[in-house]
């Protein structure tokens, strides 16, 4: 039986990867954060009794942050393959937290792949790093591609930019199996609800649902070209079932705005929405209403406003990927169409509304997290 080892288990790639490779027969070993509340939401369900005899999913308390930790759990794991998906992953963020957002996801990077080294497992384990569309930031070519040079633009784009480079260096100093997914926007139901397509969908159903008046965004000329994170998840596991190691860009090659992304996760709620003004005036009214899953909104309504807070101090405005190589190499295409993710994740999204709006009308206090 194959042994895997994902950092990031918890989070939207991590969940979803977990439950592929079960579905492969593997055993899965995860690393989990220490948090004052549960954090493993995302794989509960993966979740075996570990006093039961050959369970196949374990996890680990531990932190990219602490060599000696990462060392001793790949040396009792002793993994035929590790995904290296943890990280500060949030790019906003990462202009708040430089220092730790380097820490974690580019020296986090060089940890593990030195306990690869120092336990003599350079011929036994392969790596996948999570590499990011975000290297290219002020692209240099449209669409990009695996030779398309980088320009990154946020202290989390840097720190993957030396994760990607000293990927590339153990593989061809040390011979390890070591490969970099170029991976471009990719989101779920599973989705962090502070990243932009879980904040307007979430935000889109609480609306909706009469739970919050209005959503409140940053730069919605911003294009991405957005798939859907269980495409993904499936190409983390190809690349490293080949002969030799190699890097892909792994993308729609479709983009589209985060306004246009506003407009069909409304549509999907039955809002019919209407932008008008400019830059932060920019606002989203309400110009019809169909069906029965938006009581909460009527016509006229402002439901999306801009808000400068969050606008990023240096951003990516455009981002297309060309998965050319893929497709020839390893004959992977996406699946799932951006307008059927969007319509999943809304449904998901308007079903915990309902119920939130359902437990408010019997007179039980609903209290919704933001930013
Ligand atoms: P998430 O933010 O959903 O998950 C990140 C995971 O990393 C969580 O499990 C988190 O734990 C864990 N983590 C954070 N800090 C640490 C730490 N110090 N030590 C150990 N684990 C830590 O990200 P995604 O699943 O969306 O992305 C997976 C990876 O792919 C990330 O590396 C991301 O940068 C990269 N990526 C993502 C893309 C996307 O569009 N989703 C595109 C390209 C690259 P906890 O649950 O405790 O917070
Ligand atoms: P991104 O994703 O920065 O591309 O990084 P995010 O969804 O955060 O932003 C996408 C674009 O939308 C704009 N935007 C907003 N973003 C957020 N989060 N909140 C807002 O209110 C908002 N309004 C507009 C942003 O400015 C940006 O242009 C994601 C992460 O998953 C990374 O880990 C990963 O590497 C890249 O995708 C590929």
């Amino acid at each position: 039986m194959k042994k895997a080892l994902i950092t990031g288990i918890t989070g939207q790639d991590g969940s979803y990867l977990a439950e592929f490779l079960l579905e492969k027969g593997y055993e899965v070993h995860g690393i989990k954060r220490r948090a004052s509340l549960f954090n493993t939401e995302r794989v509960d369900h993966l979740y075996e009794d570990p006093h039961v005899e050959h369970a196949r999913f374990k996890l680990h308390y531990g932190d990219l942050t602490d060599t000696s930790n990462l060392t001793r759990i790949l040396s009792e794991v002793q993994p035929d393959e590790v995904y290296n998906l943890g990280a500060q992953s949030h790019v906003a963020v990462s202009f708040e937290s430089p220092e730790y957002t380097a820490d974690v996801d580019a020296i986090g990077t060089l940890r593990l792949l030195e306990a690869i080294r120092f336990l003599g497992l350079e011929k036994k384990t392969r790596f996948y790093q999570a590499s990011t569309s975000e290297l290219y930031g002020l692209v240099q070519e449209i669409p990009q591609k695996e030779t398309t040079p980088f320009y990154p633009r946020s202290p989390y784009a840097v720190a993957k930019m030396y994760a990607y480079w000293i990927t590339v260096n153990y593989r061809e100093s040390y011979g390890i199996y070591a490969c970099n997914g170029i991976l471009f926007n990719h989101e779920s139901p599973r989705r962090g609800e502070t990243f932009v397509t879980r904040k307007i969908t979430r935000g889109i159903a609480n609306i909706a649902q009469g739970l919050e008046q209005c959503l409140y965004l940053g730069n919605m000329d911003s294009l991405r070209d957005w798939g859907h994170a269980k495409d993904y998840v499936r190409m983390q596991w190809m690349m490293l079932q080949q002969d030799a190691p190699e890097d892909f860009v792994i993308a729609t090659g479709k983009q589209i705005s985060v306004r246009e992304f506003v407009r069909m996760s409304a549509k999907e709620a039955g809002i019919t929405v209407e932008f008008s003004g400019e830059g932060v005036d920019e606002r989203a009214t309400v110009t019809a209403v169909e069906g029965d899953n938006a009581p909460g909104v009527t016509v006229g309504d402002v439901i999306v406003r801009v808000d400068p807070r969050y606008f990023r101090p240096a951003e990516v405005e455009t981002l297309l990927g060309d998965p050319a190589k893929a497709k020839q190499k390893l004959g992977w295409v996406p699946e799932i169409t951006v307008e059927e993710m969007c319509a999943e994740m809304v449904a998901s999204d308007l079903d915990v509304a309902k119920r939130h709006a359902l437990l408010k009308a019997h007179g039980h206090k609903v209290s919704v997290a933001k930013e």
